[in-house]
């Protein structure tokens, strides 16, 4: 008969300490061009980012003024997924609007 901390040929097992630590977060950003019509990066923000208008203005202006502005923070693979999403749909529509993720 073996205790919780001993196997069945006598060893006795240290406790693993717990070493997980939560999933690296990403912010998703927008960077500012001179060419992308400021309606299409609200249109974006609020497609893609689920804001609300007045949110996503804000956002826009922020990023006009500052060069870039963050629309979101989430898991690596879904800030993955709106980068992809978010330029496919610039590029289909003709926009050189450009987004990328940073570890947050
Ligand atoms: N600077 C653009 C303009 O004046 C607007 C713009 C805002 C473009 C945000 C990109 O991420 C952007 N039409």
């Amino acid at each position: 008969m073996a205790t919780q901390h001993d196997n069945d040929n006598g060893t006795v097992l240290a406790r693993q300490e717990q070493k997980l630590k939560p999933p690296p977060m990403y912010q998703v950003l927008l960077l500012n061009d001179d060419y992308t019509p400021m309606e299409f990066v609200v249109a974006i923000i609020q497609e893609y980012f689920n804001k609300d208008r007045e949110t996503a203005t804000q956002i826009m202006l922020k990023v006009h003024r500052d060069g870039k502005g963050m629309c979101g923070v989430y898991p690596k693979d879904i800030a993955s997924t709106k980068v992809e999403l978010v330029l496919t749909h610039a590029r289909k529509a003709g926009h050189p609007l450009q987004c990328v993720m940073e570890e947050a």
